[in-house]
Order: C-alpha cells, then sequence, then structure tokens
C-alpha cells in the first residue's frame, strides 16, 4: 500500500531508559531530527524505572522544552520489560515503536516498519537476521555464542518459531495490538520480547519482520551472569504460567 500525507498518522516513539545519562541527549536530539522532518505527527514516551544517575534531570529539561515529550518517572528499578510496558500502554499514538537508547538502528527504519503495518501487519519488528539486514559491528563473540544458544532454547523450549530475531530493541506495533499484548505481559526484565510473541499468536495478531541495519551499542545495561539467571527464571514464568 502506498503512503500518503492523508494517513495522517500518529506515531508514539517509546524509549525505556536506565542509567542512561551518557546516551539521552544525543539519542532524544536524533529523534527530534527525524522524526519533525516526517509527514506524520508523534510523541516521545521515555521510561525511567530508578536511573540513580542524571539521566532523570536531563529528562526534566526535555519535557519542560516539548509538549509532546513525556518522561514517566518510577524510583524502583524493575526492568526493561516493565518500562516498555509501561511506555506502550500510555501511547496514544496509532502506531507506537519503541527503541533502545543508544542508537543501534537508524531511524530511517520506521518507515519499513510502518508500510508494514499500513499493509495490514498488527506487529512489525526490526530483525538483525532478515535477508537485506546490515550488520555494521558485531557483538563481541561471547555474546554471539549466547544469542545462538537462546535462539535454539527459545524454538525448541519456548516453542517460538518463525521470528528470527526476537531480541531486537526496535518493534512497532497498531494501538490496538500494543494495548492487547501489553496489558497482558507481565515479564519485567529482557525476556518480555519473548512473551510478547507468546501473546501475539494466543490473540492471532499478524506478527511481520523487517531487515535493518544495525550497529552494537557496547554500553549494556545487561550483566552476563545475574542477567543469564534472571532470564532463565522469567522464561520458565512464561513457560509454566497457568493461562
Ligand atoms: N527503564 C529501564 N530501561 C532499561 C532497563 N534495562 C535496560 N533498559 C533500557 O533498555 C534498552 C536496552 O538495554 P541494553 O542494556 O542495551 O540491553 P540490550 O540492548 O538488550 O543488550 P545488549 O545487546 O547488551 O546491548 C536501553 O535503552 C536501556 O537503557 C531497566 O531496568 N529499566
Ligand atoms: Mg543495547
Amino acid at each position: 500500500m502506498q503512503r500518503s500525507f492523508s494517513d495522517n498518522i500518529f506515531l508514539s516513539v517509546v524509549v525505556p531508559v536506565f542509567n542512561e545519562e551518557n546516551k539521552i541527549d544525543k539519542d532524544l536530539v536524533q529523534i527530534y531530527d527525524y522524526f519533525n522532518k516526517q509527514d506524520y505527527t508523534f510523541e516521545v514516551i521515555v521510561v525511567d524505572d530508578g536511573s540513580e544517575d542524571k539521566t532523570c534531570k536531563l529528562l526534566k529539561s526535555w519535557e519542560a522544552k516539548y509538549q509532546n515529550f513525556k518522561c514517566l518517572h518510577y524510583t524502583q528499578n524493575k526492568g526493561k520489560g516493565f518500562a516498555v510496558r509501561e511506555g506502550m500502554l500510555k501511547a496514544k499514538g496509532d502506531f507506537s515503536l519503541f527503541i533502545d537508547a543508544g542508537s543501534c538502528v537508524p531511524l530511517e527504519e520506521t518507515e519499513k516498519g510502518i508500510s508494514l503495518l499500513l499493509d495490514g501487519g498488527d506487529a512489525a519488528f526490526g530483525s538483525r537476521a532478515s535477508a537485506g539486514s546490515k550488520i555494521i559491528q558485531k557483538q563481541p563473540l561471547y555474546r554471539r555464542m549466547g544469542a545462538w544458544l537462546f535462539a535454539l532454547t527459545v524454538k525448541w523450549f519456548m516453542g517460538v518459531d518463525g521470528i528470527k530475531d526476537t531480541q531486537c530493541g526496535f518493534k512497532m506495533f497498531k494501538r490496538h495490538a500494543a494495548h492487547q499484548i501489553f496489558k497482558r505481559n507481565k515479564t519485567e526484565g529482557f525476556m518480555f520480547d519473548i512473551e510478547t510473541i507468546l501473546n501475539a499468536r494466543k490473540m492471532g495478531l499478524q506478527v511481520m519482520e523487517f531487515p535493518i541495519t544495525w550497529k552494537n551499542d557496547p554500553d549494556t545495561r545487561f550483566r552476563f551472569l545475574s542477567g543469564s539467571l534472571r532470564n532463565l527464571r522469567e522464561l520458565l514464568k512464561i513457560k509454566f504460567r497457568k493461562p
């Protein structure tokens, strides 16, 4: 389907942040530069749960500067899944996009997601593994090996098949899909992406993937040992949760 000005899209851009004082200003400058140039309107929702650095202070100045900017502050840290869920449920846009801090994916990729949603998809996920994607800077070897093991676990243990990259931090949803999925999502850590896919499938929503250009951001909130244990706990909870 061809897009036109009459589509009159309203996009919500949700950014979960935890201790991102070194990146958040640059990210928000890029977000405003890019989306101000597009033919649709937008809002930005940043969700901070308990950052201990200057993130919260920096976000307050953005709130003072832009009417279409909202920051959701929570005092207790719960995790990326919690933050994305809060942002998605508060989003007012026809379409919602969540992205990571650190500009791993060029914002131009949003247009591919919008086209898929206009073509009938309920959700469109950026994918580093789809044909046509371009990895400019890879993750370190131990993370790539972890990702390979994780992909096998997701396929054979969690029964999630047909999505090539479940973890990419660049995912778009139509409003009805986002609300249906995220009001059911209980996972507050990094495994929320898996629950998102399973809930989308349960509700018969159409999830598509699109290739992206991606550059690894070596600065991460993921702690390999404690993070992997939390991920495992979350996967078990998702798998054995009663409907
Ligand atoms: N609000 C909130 N955001 C978080 C939390 N953990 C991570 N994030 C955000 O989620 C995004 C992705 O986090 P990263 O730490 O880069 O994790 P990742 O991209 O999944 O993992 P890497 O591949 O190691 O980068 C960033 O914008 C983080 O600030 C959290 O506990 N709370
Ligand atoms: Mg990252």
